[in-house]
């Protein structure tokens, strides 16, 4: 549900970025495929198309019909990333990583009739990431904010590597302060993967953001946020509503397998009750189809949700993301079961289980969905939550039940 509403009301930070990158000598124009219709009869001369791995087969279509129309097409982004020489076969050129700086050299050369086939990101110095050009402030309830890049965590399933690497860099902090003074949206969302890799930052940042009267989500690890109470009162005081923790799974032999250092199945529910208690919500992020997961994985998941008094929940199944050390682990093992991208939804499954049946796999998800999110449900966490007045009451209710159930 969560999944939806942010799929939805967020702008694309990604657009909005590659516009500010764009040297202004250059007329842009934007499309934003979840609102628009792209038009193929557009009369520019170079296509950029940005994709992650669901949409890869969508973006591949459309590259290839500008192509046949005599575009030159480029293709950036995660899945681009990831499988450039794939990409390629639909694009005269490809973006692999972080465009800061290739994307103007790409530009110039394409002026000069230079175009290389593949633009690899030389590292981007935290100053140098720009705050974003907003297109799209008039009809959005969020605004995008990014203050960090990079993870140095190094999570198997992660595809954070590939694009932003392990190289944690975070932005001046005035920089994010004065972006976020800008935004005309009273709500923000943080395109961070983690506000929690460096908590000293994180706290600077929030410190400043008191005052803005702002209100807003963002990522977090669940190793720091059980243990920091500095964070989590600044945080507060800077407006924030809910924390998304990755916790992926209640069962530590899975924690194991994909090699998430920052989880301790034992601090989850002490951990969620400290977010709580400070005033803040928590959306838990969990995946099912690990290799040590059997079919009782969703009945021993539900316990320990409910246990942990968890907020609102997303549950996925297992996807091994091209580029990741999951996806070349089982590909190894011959368990890629597809590669038609646009299966890679996280509600499919794609490889090869282990312990528990494809079938198991995807009934078990819906039906732990189902559960959580059953009406008799939505409203025990309605009336649980201090913060709520009636108009709150009766939105969060309807929020979480009808996303989740129709
Ligand atoms: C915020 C976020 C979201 C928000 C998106 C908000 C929005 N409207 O954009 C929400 C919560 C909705 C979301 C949803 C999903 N997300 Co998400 N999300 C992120 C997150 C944390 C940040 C993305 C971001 O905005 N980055 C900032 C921008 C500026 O960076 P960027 O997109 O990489 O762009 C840079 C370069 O890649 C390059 N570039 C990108 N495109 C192009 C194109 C051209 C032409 C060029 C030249 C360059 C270029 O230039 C940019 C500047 O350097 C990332 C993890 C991460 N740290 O990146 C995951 C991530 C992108 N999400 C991921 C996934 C899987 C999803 C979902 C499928 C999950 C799900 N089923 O719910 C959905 C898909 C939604 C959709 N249809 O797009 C995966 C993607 C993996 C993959 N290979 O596809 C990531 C990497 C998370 C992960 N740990 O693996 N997500
Ligand atoms: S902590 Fe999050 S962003 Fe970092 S590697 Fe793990 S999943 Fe990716």
């Amino acid at each position: 549900m969560d999944k939806f509403i942010y799929t939805y009301a967020l702008p694309s930070i990604t657009l909005e970025q590659l516009i500010s990158i764009t040297p202004d000598k250059y007329e842009v124009e934007c499309v934003d495929e979840r609102w628009e219709n792209v038009d193929l009869n557009w009369d520019g001369n170079l296509v950029g198309i940005s994709t992650l791995t669901l949409s890869a087969n969508h973006a591949y279509k459309i590259a290839d019909e500008f192509r046949r129309r005599g575009k030159t097409v480029v293709l950036g982004g995660y899945h681009p990333s990831a499988l450039p020489e794939e990409a390629k076969q639909h694009a005269d050129s490809v973006v692999i990583g972080e465009a800061e700086i290739s994307w103007p050299k790409l530009l110039r050369d394409f002026e000069n009739g230079e175009l290389k086939p593949f633009y690899r990101a030389t590292p981007v110095e935290p100053e140098m990431i720009p705050s974003p050009k907003r297109s799209s402030q008039n009809y959005s309830y969020y605004g995008m904010v990014q203050a960090t890049r990079g993870c140095p965590h190094g999570c198997s399933y992660c595809a954070v590597q590939k694009v932003e690497g392990i190289n944690f860099r975070a932005r001046p902090i005035r920089k994010v302060i004065k972006e976020i003074e800008s935004l005309q949206t009273k709500r923000l969302f943080f395109a961070d993967s983690s506000l929690t890799i460096n908590s000293n930052y994180t706290k600077q940042l929030f410190q400043e953001m008191i005052g803005l009267n702002k209100k807003f989500s963002c990522y977090g690890n669940i190793n720091v946020l059980c243990n920091d109470d500095e964070l989590l009162n600044l945080a507060k005081k800077a407006g924030c509503e809910t924390w998304l923790i990755g916790f992926e799974s209640v069962s530590q032999d899975s924690i194991k397998f994909i090699g998430k250092k920052t989880n301790k199945v034992i601090d989850y529910a002490s951990g969620v009750k400290k977010i709580n208690n400070f005033g803040m919500m928590v959306t838990g992020l969990f995946m099912f189809g690990f290799d040590p997961d059997k079919p009782d994985i969703f009945k021993t998941t539900l316990k320990a949700i409910n246990k942990m008094k968890l907020n609102r929940v997303t549950c996925t199944i297992v996807t091994p993301y091209p580029g990741t050390t999951l996806f070349n682990e089982l590909e190894k093992e011959g368990r890629i079961l597809t590669k038609d991208w646009s299966k890679y939804n996280l509600t499919n499954v794609v490889f090869l289980p282990k312990n528990i049946s494809e079938e198991q796999l995807i009934k078990g998800r819906i039906s732990l969905v189902k559960e959580f999110y059953s009406l008799p449900n939505c409203l025990k966490r309605s009336f649980q939550d201090k913060n709520t007045d009636f108009n709150r009451f009766v939105i969060r209710t309807a929020r979480d039940y009808l996303f989740n159930n129709f």
